[in-house]
């Protein structure tokens, strides 16, 4: 039987949601790797709407769970419903959705809050040693929740290529050990059975990115 993966999103769109390429490469990968993907969202409102053709936040509100299962093609659950012991893993791609909705990483940084649901279901994999798989901006999520735990969000000095970098001064902050690391490598904490990689924190080119998820997924698969 194939493992059972828990696929948390945060809305549909880069600037306010789940980036939507990030979430797509690890639903791709899942079937790859012969898992079964399910699919979860929290049901609350998000924390704006952004127009992706200007950049900018639009006088509009929208769901995180309604907007999320435009990419899980309408099969998904309230997040409140996600039991962990029928699943085998937990995997939460990136986006701005995360910073916004997730959590409040994107006004509050290393201060932020974890949206109360997502922290019960990052917390309820970790106790039960059942590996979790992060990309992008996600790993903030573990290092708020795991202090002392290891990730990468890529490189740690800004430039054209790592336009985030400054995310890993905040971790490090956050009494979490970062790791640089390329777009197609990923990092394994071993001891918190994290599994994360850059993603979009990289300028790189999309397939880059899609296989850097790959490993990723593969990883989290393998250690289900
Ligand atoms: C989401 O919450 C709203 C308002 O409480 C409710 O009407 C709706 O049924 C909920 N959706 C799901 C899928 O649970
Ligand atoms: C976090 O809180 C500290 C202490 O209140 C404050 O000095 C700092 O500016 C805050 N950082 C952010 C990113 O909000
Ligand atoms: C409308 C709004 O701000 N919704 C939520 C988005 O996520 C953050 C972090 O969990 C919540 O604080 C907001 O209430």
């Amino acid at each position: 039987m194939g493992k059972r993966v828990a696929v948390v999103l945060a809305g549909c769109g880069v600037y306010d949601g789940s980036e939507i390429h990030e979430a797509s490469a690890v639903l791709v990968h899942l079937s790859r790797e012969g898992a079964q993907a399910e699919v979860f969202a929290p049901n609350i409102s998000q924390m704006h709407v952004v127009d992706h053709v200007k950049g900018q936040p639009t006088p509009e509100q929208r769901n995180v769970l309604v907007e999320s299962a435009r990419i899980a093609r309408g099969n998904i659950k309230d997040l409140a419903q996600l039991d962990v012991k029928g699943l085998d893993a937990l995997i939460i791609p990136g986006g701005f959705g995360v910073a916004k909705n997730l959590s409040t990483w994107a006004t509050q940084g290393k201060n932020c809050s974890v949206c109360r649901e997502v922290e019960d279901v990052l917390r309820a994999f970790h106790a039960a040693h059942k590996p979790i798989g992060l990309c992008c901006i996600s790993p903030v999520l573990a290092a708020k929740l795991f202090p002392g735990c290891e990730v990468t969000v890529g490189h740690d000095t800004e430039c054209e290529k790592w336009p985030y970098a400054k995310t890993a001064e905040s971790l490090r902050e956050l009494g979490c050990k970062h790791v640089n690391s390329h777009v197609s490598e990923i990092h394994v904490d071993p001891r918190n059975r994290l599994v994360t990689t850059s993603a979009f924190m990289c300028n790189a080119p999309i397939h880059e990115i899609h296989d850097g998820i790959g490993n990723m997924v593969k990883e989290v698969v393998r250690l289900a």
